[in-house]
């Protein structure tokens, strides 16, 4: 079923890729049958949490099966049809599983938040998309999302149905009373290989977040092309310790690569080595992803723990820049393999690969999944650079999106004329064809892998009555890679505005806690460029050295 705000590829391209093996013909669905009935037995999900009393839960491929099942026979009874959109805003646990699986076979596309998402992000997703339904845990991390839940229905009156994945839903409905048996004639429809399968939030650099539409097909394809270049298998152990809806580790190659190897998966509740390392030990996990700045703190924390880190095979690193320095001191500190990877949630990514020398793991960030992925590097007028210099990367290929969710205006900025995506990075390549990030031509900030985008920021701060003008830059800091600042102009006569008073403000906005301003600095003006425009480059070096360290907070 075609959504009209998606654009597909066009019919050659997708013929092309379908000839060249890429693209199955699989649905996320069909996998999970197909897993099922070949291993029904072998274990899909750890959750460590998840059981009664906080304990131990597994659920074998057959039980996932069964229960993706149930589930979207109870949310179709309750009005959840194909094509519907569903904003699934769950930590990492088992039940993000089943009901990810159960709108997959229903043929309604999951809109994949992240737990640090508050209200003004979740209103926003509900009411672009027209969601039917809101999936949330009742507390996690000590946040209500029930309050949220009621806040958002308050603003997004359209929203039908709240779900929450635990046995107190307050007003809303728990998911356990969802799951009905499915009806003898099946659920009524299947979604088809090429249809869409969920929309992937963008890191986005302007006012409000993008939506990244993914085929079955496509997104497919990236995760058995990741599964070949990292070693996946079915006796794979993956864990997943970053936010499990990420695009880093839901695909790369993430748990859904594992789960289509018939691996196991294995829910972290929190990406720290106190967490972590025990799981390690106890689940034999063999590999697992991560941010730089966790990368960081494992490698450190690896010399101290007493836990066995043996079964650790591969570290993923990637969604910020790895320094070459803290790359080299992944092997000798965690004694695994590292992989650079180099992705985003629009399609291409690149690793570096399990056989490359040390010397280009360390250096660089990888080379595409694909040989169909098209790799353009150029200058600002478009003309491709010389070989090895470095320029603006765009690129097309079979598991890159054509455009964003209902977005004309964006699309025309951020895709060419003939369907290459902007990818707003400044790479270059070496003669080994792997690609080095050297910097970011978008306004955005990537602190620690997080991406914020400084429009966004800057809107909600212009808000503020005392406020003029704002503008918001990010700035080193040696765990997160970058910080942000927010540069405030106060209006005349404003008063006294303290730094910690323009953070509430924005935090209070109902804004995730990651895009509240790390520093807040007053100035009386901003730097200009020669034809007057705002020099941010001029804003970013204007960070003064002693500026405290950041810990790296959880992403
Ligand atoms: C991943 O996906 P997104 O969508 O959160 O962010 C994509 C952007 C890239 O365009 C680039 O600016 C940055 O994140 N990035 C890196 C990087 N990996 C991502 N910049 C430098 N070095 C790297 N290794 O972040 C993502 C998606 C799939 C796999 C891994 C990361």
């Amino acid at each position: 079923m075609a959504d009209p705000a998606w654009l597909p590829w066009p019919a050659e391209f997708a013929e092309r890729y379908r000839a060249a093996g890429w693209w199955r013909g699989e649905t996320f669905g069909s996998v999970l049958r197909e897993r099922a009935a070949a291993h029904p037995d072998r274990i899909a999900l750890v959750d460590p949490t998840g059981g009664r009393d906080g304990g131990r839960r597994t659920w074998s491929y057959g039980e996932l099966d069964v229960r993706a099942d149930r589930m979207a026979a109870g949310l179709t009874a309750r009005g959840i049809l194909p094509g519907d959109k569903v904003v699934v805003q769950l930590p990492n646990t088992a039940e993000f599983f089943e009901v990810v699986f159960a709108l997959f076979r229903i043929g309604a596309l999951p809109v994949f938040a992240l737990p640090a998402h508050r209200r003004t992000e979740i209103s926003y997703f509900c009411s672009f998309t027209g969601a039917a339904a809101y999936v949330i845990p009742a507390v996690h991390g000590g946040h209500d999302y029930r309050e949220l839940a009621a806040a958002v229905r308050a603003e997004v009156p359209g929203l039908r149905e709240v779900f929450v994945a635990d046995a107190d839903p307050g007003d809303f409905t728990a998911l356990a009373e969802v799951p009905l048996d499915v009806p003898a004639g099946g659920l009524g429809h299947a979604p088809a290989p090429h249809d869409l399968a969920f929309l992937q939030l963008s890191g986005g650099s302007t006012g409000v977040p993008k939506l990244i539409p993914r085929t079955h097909d496509d997104y497919i394809y990236s995760l058995w092309g990741s599964n070949e270049i990292c070693g996946v298998d079915a006796d794979s152990v993956y864990l997943v310790a970053l936010p499990a809806a990420h695009n880093f580790p839901l695909s790369s190659p993430g748990s859904l690569g594992v789960l289509y190897a018939g691996g196991r998966v294995v829910l972290c509740p929190q990406p720290v080595p106190d967490v972590a390392f025990p799981l390690i030990e106890s689940e034999g996990v063999t590999i697992t992803g991560l941010v730089p700045p966790l990368a960081l703190l494992w490698t450190e924390a690896a010399a101290r723990t007493d836990r066995d880190l043996g079964s650790l095979e591969v570290l993923l690193v990637g969604g910020a820049k790895f320094s070459e320095e803290a790359a080299r001191r992944v092997r000798p500190g965690l004694g695994c393999t590292l992989q650079q990877v180099f992705g985003m949630a629009e399609g291409l990514v690149n690793y570096t690969r399990l056989d490359d020398p040390e010397e280009i793991v360390v250096t660089t960030q990888g080379r595409p999944i694909s040989p169909d992925d098209e790799i353009l590097i150029v200058d600002d007028e478009d003309r491709e650079v010389l070989p090895g210099e470095s320029g603006h990367l765009l690129t097309r290929g079979p598991y890159t999106v054509r455009g964003y969710w209902n977005a004309p205006e964006h699309n025309a900025r951020s895709f060419t004329a003939d369907g290459f995506y902007r990818t707003g990075d400044i790479v270059r390549m070496t003669p080994t064809g792997h690609l080095v990030v050297e910097g970011r031509a978008k306004d955005q900030i990537n602190r620690g892998g997080e991406k914020i985008a400084a429009e966004e920021v800057e809107n909600h701060l212009l808000a503020h009555p005392a406020v003029h003008d704002a503008n918001v830059v990010g700035e080193p800091d040696p765990y997160l890679g970058e910080r942000t600042c927010a540069y405030v102009i106060l209006r005349e006569g404003a008063g006294e505005l303290r730094p910690a008073a323009v953070k509430k403000f924005v935090r209070e906005r109902g804004l995730a806690a990651y895009k509240v301003p790390d520093r807040v600095e007053f100035v009386s003006a901003f730097p200009k460029t020669g034809v007057g425009k705002v020099s941010k480059r001029d804003l970013r070096t204007a960070a003064p050295a002693d500026a405290p360290a950041l810990v790296p907070a959880p992403p």
